[in-house]
């Protein structure tokens, strides 16, 4: 069975949108990266349970500062992956899940990257615990703004590009809900079959009784 899933990435400029797409789509790390005007899109095959995963990632490519722009971005996109710099904290992301809100139908499905971990592993090297904390707090912070815009079920990932920490997580979380929501739509969609079949059994079954010779 393939399936595809086309995922947008968005978030504020210099977040590492175009590292992280670079990274999912080489599997290396660019140390300095072109603001590209244009759409900028890479596709990756992957095969997760028992699914053939056409898997399309679109960079916003310097538009983030154009924002009116974005809406073509989003058309016909299953899922989105807005990303925060962890460093900078996650203050704009209401903002983005506004823009995504305005411009996707309302169940599009949303993972957040909390990106440039390594950054922070590297400032507290010498109290590695101290770094973690400094990472969860910021994740805690992510969640919080989540839950008080109405956003329950939005996983935040601590990414990086450098070393590849997070970089499948932030996929799989994407592509799990991905085939969670075909499946409930299956299922949904055979039990309705199943009620058209009984419906249709039992008024053969009326017809018939009301046709009976004896
Ligand atoms: N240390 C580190 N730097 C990163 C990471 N991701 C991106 N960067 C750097 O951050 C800068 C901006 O990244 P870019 O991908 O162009 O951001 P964009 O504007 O969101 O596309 C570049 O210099 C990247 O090399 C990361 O995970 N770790
Ligand atoms: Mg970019």
């Amino acid at each position: 069975m393939s399936v595809e899933l086309k995922i947008v990435l968005v978030g504020s400029s210099s977040v590492g949108k175009t590292t992280l797409t670079q990274r999912f789509a080489t599997n290396e790390f660019l140390e300095t990266t072109q603001t590209t005007i244009g759409a900028a899109f890479v596709s990756r095959q992957i095969v997760h349970r028992n699914f053939n995963i056409n898997l399309q990632l679109w960079d916003t490519a310097g538009q983030e500062r154009l924002r009116s722009i974005l809406g073509l971005y989003y058309r016909k996109a299953h899922a989105v992956l807005l990303c925060y710099d962890l460093n900078e904290g996650p203050d704009d992301l209401p903002g983005w899940l506004q823009d995504i809100h305005n411009n996707c139908p309302q169940d599009i499905l949303i993972t957040i990257a909390a990106t440039k971990s390594d950054i922070i592993e590297d400032q507290f090297k010498h109290n590695i615990s101290e770094g973690q904390r400094v990472i969860n707090d910021s994740i805690a912070q992510a969640s919080e703004i989540l839950q008080y815009e109405g956003f329950d079920d939005i996983n935040v990932i601590p990414t990086s590009s450098r070393t590849g920490k997070g970089i499948n997580e932030v996929f799989v979380d994407l592509i799990d809900k991905l085939l969670d929501k075909y499946q409930r739509d299956l299922e949904s969609m055979n039990q309705q079959a199943v009620n058209t079949l009984i419906d249709i059994s039992q008024s053969q079954q009326d017809n018939n009784g009301g046709n009976g010779c004896c």
